[in-house]
């Protein structure tokens, strides 16, 4: 009797610590979430200390889930839902608060501090190649010359057929050349700025007076002399009457703008399908001044371009009446001539963009 007495109040104190818990908990859910809902416009550390008060370890609203688990089982649905409802709107308010008074710094913040330390920019700088490419055409602009480009990607009639290129010239074997596609006007990688030239020849008014600066493709094994792909400057006069002493004062003219005042040339005979007659030309060492050194190889010369009259052939391939016209053309390798001018040993420092060689041409712009 005593025990069911016992147990009897003990069911009904349990009950009514329920119920009392009960109220405890929804009042402060709803106190709360009012509390939450009308939070607005609070300081970063208020917002800090109000995570801390709610969501910490030891926070109000970590509180109410440890009470949870003394709930009831028939109520734990109605105050687990509420709780999370809670718990989620304490979150997300928090986030809210914290992104108005981000945004709310950021515009009281001045838009310059003019107090920090500049910037310091790292200017790039030309490449040596393109240093040259500019030199060489600046010196013929002053001679009045025109500057002509063309594609790279070229069919064999402008870069061979037209330029007199016999059908069997080793130039035009898959081992010299870039095929792109095969057939009877192939298209290949140019290997000559010239067919630029032959463009020029099919479409501009006479007289012509032009260079065509490039770059050029040749399937060739990469050396310290030789690269698949260099640059060019290719030079084109003509005009009634032009002869090979034009051309040997125009080249000696730019020799001296190039190396100097003092610089000497020379001429030796040679052979370009294209031309006729032909020749190389060097300049005199302008590092030793004709005496030999190890640049020139004791010769006391340096080989820096190729030049010839123009045959008469490509002038007729490209409608110029060969019997009114005549004229000369020249060409010349762009790394070759920055080799020369900046005693570089080796091609391929022009091609491997090292940081340590490119910041060694940053004073010769
Ligand atoms: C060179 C050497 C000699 C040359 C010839 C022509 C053209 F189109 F007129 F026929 N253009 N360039 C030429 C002549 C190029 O390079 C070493």
């Amino acid at each position: 009797m005593v025990c069911r007495r016992k147990s009897l109040y003990l069911q009904v104190e349990t009950k009514c610590l329920i119920e009392k818990n009960k109220i405890d908990m929804r009042e402060k859910i709803e106190a709360l979430m009012a509390e939450i809902a009308g939070l607005k416009n609070l300081k970063e550390q208020e917002i800090e200390a109000l995570r801390v008060r709610l969501l910490g370890k030891k926070g109000e609203i970590t509180a109410l889930f440890d009470e949870f688990r003394t709930v009831a089982p028939e109520m734990k649905r109605e105050f687990g839902q509420k709780l999370n409802v809670l718990k989620q709107a304490a979150t997300s308010k928090i986030e809210e608060l914290k992104s108005s008074a981000e945004s709310e710094a950021a515009q009281n913040k001045p838009a310059v501090d003019c107090s920090l330390p500049g910037d310091i920019v790292d200017l790039g700088s030309r490449h040596p190649v393109s240093i040259v490419r500019e030199e060489i055409i600046k010196i013929f602009r002053k001679f009045g010359y025109d500057v002509a480009e063309g594609p790279e990607i070229e069919d064999d009639y402008h870069v061979f057929e037209a330029l007199n290129f016999p059908p069997e010239h080793p130039a035009r074997d898959m081992q010299d050349t870039f095929f792109v596609t095969s057939g009877k006007n192939p298209v290949l990688l140019r290997t000559h700025t010239s067919s630029v030239q032959v463009r020029a020849m099919e479409k501009l008014p006479l007289p012509i007076r032009i260079v065509c600066p490039g770059r050029v493709f040749r399937n060739e094994a990469i050396s310290a002399r030789a690269h698949c792909i260099f640059h060019q400057v290719e030079g084109l006069y003509i005009d009634e009457g032009v002869t090979f002493a034009d051309m040997k004062q125009a080249i000696l003219l730019f020799a001296r703008e190039m190396f100097g005042p003092e610089t000497k040339i020379r001429m030796r005979p040679s052979y370009f399908p294209f031309t006729e007659p032909s020749a190389e030309v060097d300049v005199s060492c302008n590092i030793c001044h004709g005496k030999g050194c190890n640049v020139c190889k004791g010769t006391g010369w340096l080989e820096i371009l190729g030049c010839g009259m123009v045959d008469p052939n490509v002038l007729e391939a490209s409608g110029i009446d060969s019997k009114k016209y005549s004229g000369f053309a020249f060409g010349m390798g762009v790394e070759r001539i920055a080799m020369l001018k900046w005693q570089v040993k080796d091609l391929r420092h022009y091609f491997e963009n090292d940081l340590r060689f490119l910041k060694e041409f940053e004073t010769s712009i």
